[in-house]
């Protein structure tokens, strides 16, 4: 077993002090039971808890850190950038050279906006949109995460038709009745709450592929049907792709769909770990932002220079060395059908679903293709499986409902030492 001793001490410590003694819910290990590890620093590949313990990391901060930690081509132009202060508030060339690779990379955004975080990104697009369409409704899909805007905190409603139902404390009814929910994957909800809100919809937001239920898929038709449903009826298509940016693709998951959105929310990778958001779409669009528009929108550390120089630092190298996601290709797929051929061995038959270098494993031997689906999981086994890994020095995402992050820092080796302790950890959740 783990010497766990220091993290302990201070989880303690800062349950007196901050809000479940962590800043960001997830990261409690609430939905795998025990208390979080406190990491002290990290590695290419390698997590180093505070007690001194190692860890292969599947997480990579939620998805920034692509190319392991501590890459050197990122620390130096954080080093080089340090000397010259850390903020200005004032523009920056850095900012125009970013919107500049922003727009190379991802075509279909003409204009960007730097924020600092997805959640601003997601906020803020959904504001462009109800102010270029001059409509208040948002359509968003049951288990896709876009921050924790109170316009994205919402339930399904009793009726299918019927407007979504405050998902969080705080969240007010007239909040959740301008956002109405469809189950992913399901393009005739879709059309349905159209016809049922005609000339009410400015906007329909989603993950392009899911991370947020764990790994969920778009359907074959499902991505170009919402496109044509946005077009024909004057609805912003959104992709969140604050996970998926620069991870499937150089041009994310609109490049490897061939799908042009409307509007793009970025983030995570964009920071190469430092606080990074941005959206950015149509010009005639992104034109109605403040203060070239009427959209308010605004941010004392957008664009901020430290920040900007470790994203286009990591932006920068992606874009010069596309061969990267082939490699990421590759080491994602050795492990993904490792998990899916030593679950089947043991009898288990659990789904694995990947896309590039973001997979999950479901404790669940039906197919998952929507939040209903994601749910019959057994979470409790999960949790057994979770620490079991974590035994092992392995670092997963401590819940079921989230997808797990491949770096290029992850050799065959790794790979290796990932599967072996994957086949003993089932057997352990399992008691086989
Ligand atoms: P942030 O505000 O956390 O930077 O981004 C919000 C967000 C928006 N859109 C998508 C698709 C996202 O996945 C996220 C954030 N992802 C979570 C992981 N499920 C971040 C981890 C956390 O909340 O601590």
């Amino acid at each position: 077993m783990l010497n766990l001793t220091t993290s302990a001490a201070l989880f303690e410590r800062a349950k007196t002090l901050i809000p479940g003694g962590v800043n960001s819910p997830v990261r409690a290990f609430r939905s795998v039971g025990g208390s979080p590890v406190f990491m002290a620093s990290a590695h290419g590949a390698w997590l180093t808890d505070v007690d001194g313990n190692q860890y292969v990391d599947f997480i990579n901060s939620w998805g920034p850190m692509i190319l392991g930690h501590a890459p050197e081509v990122v620390l130096d132009a954080v080093r080089a950038a340090l000397p010259n202060s850390l903020s200005f508030g004032a523009p920056t060339h850095r900012e125009v050279e970013m919107a500049e690779l922003i727009r190379e990379m991802v075509p279909s955004i003409e204009k960007v906006r730097l924020v600092n975080s997805g959640t601003e990104a997601c906020m803020s697009a959904i504001r462009a949109a109800r102010g270029y369409t001059g409509r208040a409704k948002i359509i968003k899909f049951e288990g896709c995460y876009h921050g924790h805007g109170d316009a994205f905190l919402i339930a399904a409603g009793s009726g299918a038709l019927t407007a979504g139902e405050p998902d969080s404390a705080g969240v007010t009814i007239g909040v959740a009745q301008d956002t109405l929910t469809a189950p992913y994957n399901d393009l005739p909800a879709v059309e349905a709450l159209i016809a049922a809100n005609p000339g009410q919809i400015a906007a329909l937001i989603l993950e392009p592929v899911v991370g947020n239920m764990g790994l969920v898929i778009p359907a074959e038709g499902f991505l170009q049907g919402l496109r044509d449903l946005c077009t024909q009826h004057g609805i912003v298509l959104i992709f969140d792709e604050v996970m998926t940016g620069f991870r499937l693709a150089p041009g994310g998951a609109q490049q490897l769909y061939g799908i042009t959105a409307d509007m793009t929310t970025l983030g995570k990778i964009i920071g190469g770990g430092l606080p990074v958001g941005a959206y950015g779409g149509r010009e005639d669009i992104m034109n109605c932002v403040a203060p070239a528009g009427k959209v308010y929108q605004a941010g004392t550390l957008s664009g901020n220079p430290m920040a900007t120089a470790a994203g286009m630092a990591q932006l920068r190298y992606l874009h010069e060395y596309p061969e990267l996601y082939t490699a990421l290709e590759a080491s994602s797929a050795r492990l993904a059908d490792g998990t899916r051929q030593i679950a089947a061995e043991l009898g288990l038959n659990y789904t694995v679903n990947r896309v590039g270098s973001m997979f999950s494993l479901f404790f669940t031997d039906k197919p998952v293709n929507n939040l209903d689906d994601a749910k019959h999981c057994d979470t409790a086994a999960f949790g057994r499986y979770f620490h079991a890994m974590l035994n092992r020095g392995i670092y997963l995402a401590p819940s079921q409902f989230e997808a797990l992050f491949v770096s290029t820092a992850i050799t065959d080796e790794l790979v290796e030492k990932y599967l072996t302790a994957c086949r003993e950890s089932l057997k352990e959740a399992h008691g086989l």
